[in-house]
Formats: structure tokens, C-alpha cells, sequence
């Protein structure tokens, strides 16, 4: 009999859950950066073995809603708990269980299902600290088993997947074996170019960008053809993403080419323009062509 079901990684912003499930998937599939609020979408990664099959949602890291866009991340978030089969939540080591860690396990706690809780970024930590985290990750009020991890480094993380699986209920596999991921290719592709955004920008600016994918073809000598543009909320950002002479626009397509040629396997031409679109994160009607819902 194989196993298979759904597991829901809740954490705050940037404790590393996308870090996680790619290194639990084995793939790139979520993308990852030093600014909290990265993910948006709920992005699912799946994990097939031999006799069970896993598959991890990567949840938009729990705050308080402010306008519709992070209005959406956490209505789905709640949704996302309650359809899965186990929730996994992930603290960050280095900076200690807060309120912000005791409000999650509390809604964690609510939606009664096996919970596993995880300390992730022990890399960075010596034993004394390790130890400090794990026992106030225990004090929590959520139950469930507690692992050091380093998602970073995958040390701890085989335990952690033996203990997830036998969280999982018995029945068929939900995916095609092959799959990693029920991400469709424009928004997968999309997502690899705003990491390189992510990667370059500062302060407000990572927030206010996102990217929409016009256009995939195929040219007549096989050349892969992406058009994407970058959404900017003000003129100066898009003077921010451009930069001095087109400089940031073309590093930010040179280096998210090379991410999608090593996906695809295929040469890609990457041609990208940035405008401006004022207050997208409230433009209902944009968030649902973005996929993100
Ligand atoms: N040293 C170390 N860094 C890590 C580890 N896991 C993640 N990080 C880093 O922490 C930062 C945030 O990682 P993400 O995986 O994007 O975090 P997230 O929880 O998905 O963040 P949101 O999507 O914003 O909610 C990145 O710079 C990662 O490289 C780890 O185990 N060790
Ligand atoms: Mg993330």
C-alpha cells in the first residue's frame, strides 16, 4: 500500500520554507530570496519515492493583510491548512520562537491536524543555541515532534522526511510520478525572473515588482522565445528596474535566462520591458491573470 497526501509549510516570512520544500522536492521549484515576502502564490512541490508520494505547499509567509494582494496570500495560507493532511512549521533558528511563531502555532493548532515543527537554519547555530531553540520551539502551544534542520545544507532533513511520511494517510499517488511540481510553465518561468529582481533591488522596491509572461514561442531555427515584462508601481521604480544606461533590466534577463535554459535544457531568447502599472497590488483583475488567487 503507498502513502500520499498534502503537507502545509507555515512560517513567518523568510524562516526558509521555499528553501525547504526545494530541498524536500530535490528541484528548484519555489523560488528564494533574502527579502521576507518572497512567496506570493501557493506553490506546490512533489515528492515521489518508491511507496509515497508528499506534496509540500509552500504557503506566503503569515503577517497582517494590508491591501488585496496580502489580503489573497493569507485567505489562501488558511485554506491551504485546512485542505492538507499535515502541517510542518518552520521557525528560524537563528532569531528564536516570537510572537509572530506562537500566533502561527496557534492557527496551526486550530485546524487539528498532525503538526511536525521544524528549526530551520541550524548552520548558523553552535549546540548551546541549537539546544536553547529546540527546547522553546517545544514550549509552543502545538503539538508535535521537533527537528533541527538546515534546509540550506540538508542536514537533518532525511529524519524530518521519515517522520513526515508517517503523517501520511494511505491511499494512491496524487501526481504523475515525473512531476515536481502543479505549477504552470508561464508562471513557474515568471517566478524565476522576479527571484532575479529579488536578488538585485532594495527597500520597497522587491514588493512593488512583479512579472507577467506575454508570450512563449518557439522561433523557426528552435531558438525558445520568452516576452515577459516587469510591473512597476511608480515611474521611478521603473527608472530603478531599467537602470543607468539599461544596466539592471539586461542583468536581471541575463542572469534569469541562464535559470530557465538550466530548467528547460534549451536555448531561450529572453526579451524583457518594464512599465509601469500604478496600484497593481489592488487590481483584482490582474492578480487573478497572475495566477495568484
Ligand atoms: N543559513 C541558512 N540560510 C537559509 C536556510 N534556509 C533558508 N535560508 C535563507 O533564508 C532566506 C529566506 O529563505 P526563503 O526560503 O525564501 O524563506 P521563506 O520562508 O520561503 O520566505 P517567504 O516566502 O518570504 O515567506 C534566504 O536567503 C535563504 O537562502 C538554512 O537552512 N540556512
Ligand atoms: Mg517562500
Amino acid at each position: 500500500m503507498t502513502r500520499a497526501g498534502f503537507v502545509a509549510l507555515a512560517g513567518r516570512p523568510n524562516v526558509g520554507k521555499s528553501t525547504l520544500l526545494n530541498r524536500l522536492v530535490g528541484e528548484k521549484v519555489a523560488i528564494v530570496s533574502e527579502r521576507p515576502q518572497t512567496t506570493r502564490r501557493a506553490i506546490r512541490g512533489i515528492a515521489t519515492h518508491e511507496d509515497w508520494q508528499m506534496v509540500l505547499v509552500d504557503l506566503p509567509g503569515v503577517q497582517r493583510p494590508r491591501d488585496p494582494l496580502t489580503e489573497r496570500m493569507q485567505a489562501r495560507m488558511e485554506r491551504e491548512l485546512e485542505e492538507s493532511d499535515a502541517a510542518l512549521l518552520v521557525l528560524n533558528g537563528q532569531q528564536g520562537v516570537g510572537p509572530g511563531d506562537r500566533f502561527i502555532a496557534e492557527a496551526t493548532s486550530r485546524a487539528r491536524m498532525p503538526a511536525v515543527i521544524v528549526v530551520n537554519k541550524v548552520d548558523l547555530l553552535d549546540r548551546g543555541r541549537t539546544a536553547a531553540a529546540l527546547e522553546a520551539a517545544a514550549e509552543l502551544p502545538l503539538d508535535g515532534e521537533v527537528f533541527p534542520v538546515s534546509a540550506r545544507t540538508g542536514a537533518g532533513v532525511p529524519e524530518l522526511v521519515e517522520c513526515l511520511v508517517g503523517l501520511l494517510p494511505e491511499g494512491p499517488f496524487l501526481y504523475p510520478v515525473d512531476d515536481r511540481t502543479d505549477l504552470p510553465e508561464r508562471v513557474r518561468l515568471a517566478e524565476l525572473i522576479r527571484e532575479q529582481v529579488l536578488a538585485r533591488t532594495r527597500d520597497e522596491l522587491p514588493h512593488a515588482v512583479e512579472v507577467e509572461i506575454d508570450e512563449v514561442g518557439e522561433r523557426e531555427d528552435g531558438l525558445a522565445v520568452i516576452v515577459a515584462r516587469l510591473w512597476a508601481e511608480t515611474e521611478s521604480q521603473k527608472g530603478i528596474l531599467i537602470g543607468a544606461g539599461g544596466r539592471m533590466v539586461r542583468d536581471v534577463g541575463a542572469a534569469a535566462r541562464r535559470e530557465i535554459e538550466a530548467l528547460t535544457g534549451r536555448h531561450v531568447h529572453l526579451d524583457l520591458s518594464v512599465r509601469v502599472r500604478k496600484g497593481w497590488r489592488r487590481d483584482e483583475a490582474l492578480l487573478d491573470r497572475l495566477g495568484i488567487e
